[in-house]
């Protein structure tokens, strides 16, 4: 594919699942699987919405940064309304927040896309981003205080990664006990092949993390320090770097003094060294109980571009991940025993992390690369459309069908 607009019949349905999956304000991940507002696939679907609706783009921040925490974290789910169809609901949670959301954050990617529709039209966006910006500087603020302790940032569950069931948390989740969390009854199996999806062991742990939280009253400190999870994580590292990069860029255009965030971003970035594991030549996520690499390189290591890190071994790692696949880029490596093609953050391609891999090739200058992600991406949107991710291998799409962030891609970079 050489021109970029070739194909108006799949922009014409990308922009029909965002609108499809429009709830009033918010986008609904795709319909069925996920019933609520999610906080990165909003930061998607909103720089989508802006291609063809710049209201309805700064709309959508509005409404996920409405369900902000007093202490300014934004939650990784935000229950609008009811639905028996998602488990774990807001009764698991018990978080007791108006609106009901989850007690978990998810990575913060909301200010570089708000940078994007900044970028698009400034004078429309002016007002809009004026009234978002303290909040962004307050959930990146949450980020420094309760996250970065360590240097770069920890998470306290795996589904605070974006992430869910990747190797990167395997050494976290063999400390946590799942044994005790009573009977539930999962949704996601009902929605999708179960084959796709995470195991029951994982999800007994994912529970009893959220028991934890909500035991505590969602004490983030009590979380941290004693809860049962706790590992750095590269992903997030690289997209809380981007995006401090990005916040301060949008605060200087509105005329604040940035210095505060300038400081962040300084901070963070020299605490990156502390997560390069020189045995698996990448950057690696790291159990902060116990100092412990992972051993696991998968696609947020590669993260690093997006935020101005990079180097030869990187490079190398790059390529070796990559060729060893034939569509997009693997979120786990090929070659470890772990990886399973279709099994959700253990192989398969996910488009939304190419396009964000390739934000920060392009900004790097790797034009190629790039556009090999992209060309990639593309193909397997064309073959079998907007899915929630693909088997890197032969392209086999797995997942939820008419997804919010796989058709925002579209419309913004891949199409
Ligand atoms: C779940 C909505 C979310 C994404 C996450 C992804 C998945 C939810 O779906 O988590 O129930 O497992 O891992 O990144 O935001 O698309």
């Amino acid at each position: 594919m050489t021109n970029p607009r070739i194909s108006p019949a799949l922009d014409e349905q990308a922009r029909a699942i965002l609108t499809g999956n429009d709830r009033g304000g918010y986008t609904v991940p795709t319909d069925g699987l996920y019933p609520y507002q999610w906080n990165w696939d909003s930061a998607f679907a909103a720089w989508g919405f802006a291609t063809f609706d710049l209201d309805r783009a700064w709309t959508e921040l509005d409404t996920l940064f409405s369900a902000q925490w007093a202490d300014g974290m934004v939650p990784h789910i935000i229950f609008h309304k009811p639905d028996p169809g998602y488990f774990p609901g807001p009764d698991v949670w018990g978080t007791g927040q108006s609106p009901e959301t989850s007690g978990i954050s998810q990575p913060p990617v909301a200010a570089t896309m708000a940078r994007l529709i900044f970028e698009m039209d400034a004078e429309a966006g002016r007002d809009r981003l004026a009234a978002l910006y303290p909040r962004m500087l307050a959930w990146h603020r949450w980020w420094r205080d309760q996250r970065c302790g360590s240097g770069v940032v920890a998470i306290t569950h795996p589904w605070e990664s974006g992430r869910d069931n990747c190797p990167d948390w395997d050494i976290g989740m063999a400390n946590v006990d799942g044994s005790n969390v009573g009977e539930y009854t999962r949704r996601d199996t009902g929605h999708v092949d179960a084959s796709m999806r995470p195991g029951k062991a994982d999800y007994d742990r994912y529970i009893a993390m959220v028991q934890f939280g909500r035991d505590c009253g969602w004490d983030q400190s009590e979380i941290v320090a004693n809860g049962p999870f706790l590992m750095a994580d590269p992903g997030i590292t690289f997209i809380l770097l981007r995006a401090h990069d990005d916040l301060a860029a949008l605060g200087r255009a509105l005329g604040h003094d940035v210095s505060e965030v300038e400081g962040w971003a300084a901070d963070l970035r020299a605490a990156v060294p502390s997560i390069w594991n020189a045995e698996t030549r990448g950057f690696d996520a790291r159990d902060l109980k116990t100092g412990r690499f992972s051993g696991r390189i998968g696609s947020a290591a590669f993260l690093a571009y997006l935020a101005n890190v990079e180097s030869p071994e990187l490079d190398a790692r790059m390529t070796e991940l990559w060729d060893a696949v034939r569509y997009g880029f693997p979120s786990a490596d090929p070659a470890s025993e772990e990886f399973d093609p279709r099994r959700y953050w253990r192989g398969p391609s996910w488009p939304v992390v190419n396009a964000l891999m390739a934000i920060g090739l392009t900004d790097r200058g790797r034009h190629a690369a790039a556009e090999r992600l992209r060309r990639e991406t593309a193909e397997l949107i064309e073959a079998h459309g907007f899915f929630e991710y693909f088997d890197p291998i032969d392209g086999t799409p797995c997942g939820g069908d008419a997804f919010t962030w796989t058709a925002a891609i579209w419309l913004t970079w891949a199409g």
